[in-house]
């Protein structure tokens, strides 16, 4: 080759890099991305400018359930203006029944992720419940006696004719086989679904839609999707929505409920967040992935006297232990512990040469920290068998609740060990962290509004009813690489909080407004509407409320639950003025919590693109005939703008519906007023 072709391939190679300055909105990360390209590290940014999407599998419509396929049937400008659409694959399946049938495996495999990280805290609370290991306990006992009986599990025992209290680890051992017992049950229907309120329980009976068990359903949803079974896109969906509800109404909300009796349930507490919560002079460690059950034995280990000794010993100040991902947000709400980044910034905890080992359990990580952790002297370590990474120098070091402790300590050490391995000159953490307020569980939440002595959400929907509140949005979901890094998110928010549109948050979301300094009281004056501000100044709350990781969207199913329940805002879900949005979504899981959602009467916007697109009619379905069903609803909105405005619109149309677009006046009322809308 000559010196001229030379110079050419390397600049052509120069343009197939991602601008760091173009693809995100933070600060941190384009420094960061800019020292992977100077490092010869090629990240996700990189290969997104490299490799573009398939436009056919994106609008839903290639099928690969058998091998006579792949069968591709893109929706062209063609087929659109012949108003002709004969499509079909070799087997005669429709556009429909191909992007139904892909729509529905998302499903079951979204909430498979989730369902099965329950199953796994079920598991390890039998094992506490029984005493079968010492590290973990019982600890939320009040929690405990509270999801008690929604699991049939009885809290008090006649004794000679007087009530007593039972001893709590034998309600925690029923409340524990009663909870594993829903991913194998095989009739009838799960028990929390009667958390719901009545209208929406009732509507799910009606279209047959309740889980008989997890596991069933999911298995259910291979086999209709399987070649030659259910050729109905309506009927695909009808699994769909009671796969997505055993997801959010059992799987996902089993997960919080026992994560909580295990760890603590959430109270407000303070964090820092952003790649500056690592520092050049201690151990750096990052648990990231998405369940507690060892994050949290890690954060033990790694505050031991004898691990803080050792690390001294290898020269090290300290050790700091940071989270990634929805592991990241399962500590940080219980114990404060900081935040290295969201799901796009994997990769980049390990560009700054600092990071001594980062620790994964499950789902959302990129198998390329395998190759940038190469680069790096930074230990991967897998500790689940359910997730191993055979590229590169990947270390496994399997969990098991029967020694978490002595796992989680081995390790720390492990960690620690490898700090004396940094690489000088490679070294650069940037200086961005942001302070946060978080930790809000719908009993947090019940408990900041209605003062001290007795929790409530009435404060809140007097606040909705006199319009200081125009209302609620769970904003949701991931990052995605085909998309402006945390732009999405962040403009929504901005918008829908300039509006008096409250946020509840949680999942990669929660962390784009934690690292843009939304998730703080202070933030309210600065950001929000005047009704909005006045509220969040008086009850000391920032104006997006952290609730969590993505398990925890139950949280928001629960405190839509309770307003509900509090008066005034209507009888049933789909009449509060409410909607969701996962503005930057990539992973199955979001696909199964926007499912959820809908089917709970939710009108839910994704943006990005949706593989739907290719199928008219089942767009339709999604987008129209399902707000028949459930009173909920999907759409697809690129703009994040647009998203707020069609998120206030039908805010405002339910607040009509409920007839508060007159009541403006800003009175308190009592019980008897909030019937009177009740009834009208
Ligand atoms: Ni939710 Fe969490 Fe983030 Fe998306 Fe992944 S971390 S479970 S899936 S990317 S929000
Ligand atoms: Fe093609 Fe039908 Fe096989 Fe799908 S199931 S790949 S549409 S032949």
């Amino acid at each position: 080759m000559s010196a001229e072709e030379i110079k050419a391939k390397a600049e052509a190679k120069e343009a197939k890099k991602a601008n760091p300055k173009e693809v995100t909105i933070d600060v941190a990360t384009t420094q960061m991305l800019a020292k992977a390209q100077a490092d010869g590290c090629e990240t996700i940014f990189d290969r997104a400018v490299t490799m573009k999407p398939c436009n056919i599998g994106e609008q839903g419509t290639c099928c690969k359930m058998c091998a006579q396929g792949p069968c591709r049937l893109p929706l062209t400008k063609k087929v659109t203006d012949s108003g002709v659409d004969d499509r079909m694959g070799l087997c005669g399946a429709t556009p429909e029944t191909i992007a139904a049938r892909n729509f529905a495996r998302m499903i079951a495999a979204g909430s498979a992720a989730h369902s099965d990280h329950g199953r796994g805290v079920a598991e390890i609370f039998l094992a506490a419940a029984r005493k079968e290991t010492s590290d973990y306990t019982i600890k939320d006992t009040e929690k405990l006696l509270e999801i008690a009986p929604d699991f049939g599990v009885p809290t008090t025992v006649m004794v000679d004719g007087a009530e007593q209290e039972r001893d709590i680890y034998e309600i925690a051992e029923e409340v524990g086989v009663a909870a594993l017992a829903q991913w194998g049950q095989q009739e009838g229907e799960l028990p929390l679904f009667k958390r719901a309120p009545a209208p929406r329980y009732e509507i799910w009976k009606k279209e047959g839609v309740l889980t008989r068990g997890i596991d069933r359903e999911i298995c259910e949803i291979m086999h209709r999707t399987h070649m030659g079974v259910d050729q109905d896109f309506r009927n695909l969906m009808k699994q769909g929505a009671r796969v997505a509800l055993g997801d959010g109404w059992a799987g996902s909300m089993t997960a919080t409920d026992l994560q909580d009796v295990l760890f603590g349930t959430p109270y407000p507490i303070q964090g820092e967040i952003n790649l500056g919560v690592l520092k050049e002079d201690h151990v750096n460690i990052i648990v990231h992935g998405h369940e507690p059950l060892l994050s949290e034995m890690i954060v033990v280990a790694a505050q031991d006297p004898e691990m803080l000794e050792y690390a001294k010993t290898k020269g090290a100040k300290g050790i700091v232990l940071a989270g990634m991902c929805c592991t990241a947000n399962e500590i940080l709400v219980r114990h404060g512990m900081p935040i290295a980044g969201n799901y796009l910034q994997q990769e980049l905890a390990i560009v700054t040469g600092a990071l001594d080992a980062m620790v994964v359990d499950v789902q959302c990580i990129m198998e390329n920290l395998a190759n940038i952790a190469k680069c790096y002297h930074t230990k991967l370590i897998t500790t689940n068998p359910r997730c191993m990474i055979e590229s590169g120098d990947t270390t496994h070091i399997e969990f098991d609740e029967h020694h978490a402790l002595e796992d989680g300590k081995k390790i720390v050490k492990t960690a620690i060990d490898n700090f004396v391995n940094r690489r000088p000159g490679s070294i650069q953490i940037p200086s961005a962290k942001e302070k946060m307020v978080v930790g809000f569980s719908w009993e947090a939440i019940n408990y900041h509004l209605g003062g001290t002595f007795r929790g409530s959400f009435v404060p809140l929907n007097d606040n909705i009813i006199n319009g200081r509140i125009r209302g609620v949005a769970g904003v949701v979901g991931c990052n995605n690489a085909r998309q402006t890094h945390d732009q999405a998110h962040l403009t929504l928010i901005k918008e829908l909080i300039k509006n008096d549109v409250i946020v509840l948050t949680t999942g990669c979301s929660a962390m784009t407004c934690g690292k843009f300094g939304l998730l703080t009281p202070e933030s309210a004056k600065v950001y929000c509407g005047p009704g909005l501000a006045e509220v969040c100044e008086t009850v000391g709350i920032p104006p997006v409320l952290h609730m969590g990781s993505c398990v925890d969207n139950s949280r928001i199913l629960m405190a839509a639950t309770q307003v509900v329940k509090a008066g005034g805002l209507g009888k049933d879900l789909s009449d509060l003025p409410a909607a969701g949005c996962a503005p930057e979504w990539m992973s199955e899981k979001a696909i199964a919590i926007g499912q959820y959602f809908v089917s709970s009467g939710v009108y839910t916007i994704f943006g990005g693109t949706l593989p739907v697109t290719g199928s008219p009619r089942f767009q339709k379905h999604l987008f129209e005939e399902m707000d028949s069903i459930y009173g909920g609803r999907w759409d697809l909105v690129e703009d994040p703008l647009e998203m707020a405005r069609r998120m206030i619109e039908h805010i405002d149309k339910k607040r009509k519906a409920l007839g508060l677009d007159k009541a403006k006046e800003r009175v308190l009322m009592d019980m008897a007023d909030r019937q009177k809308l009740d009834a009208a």
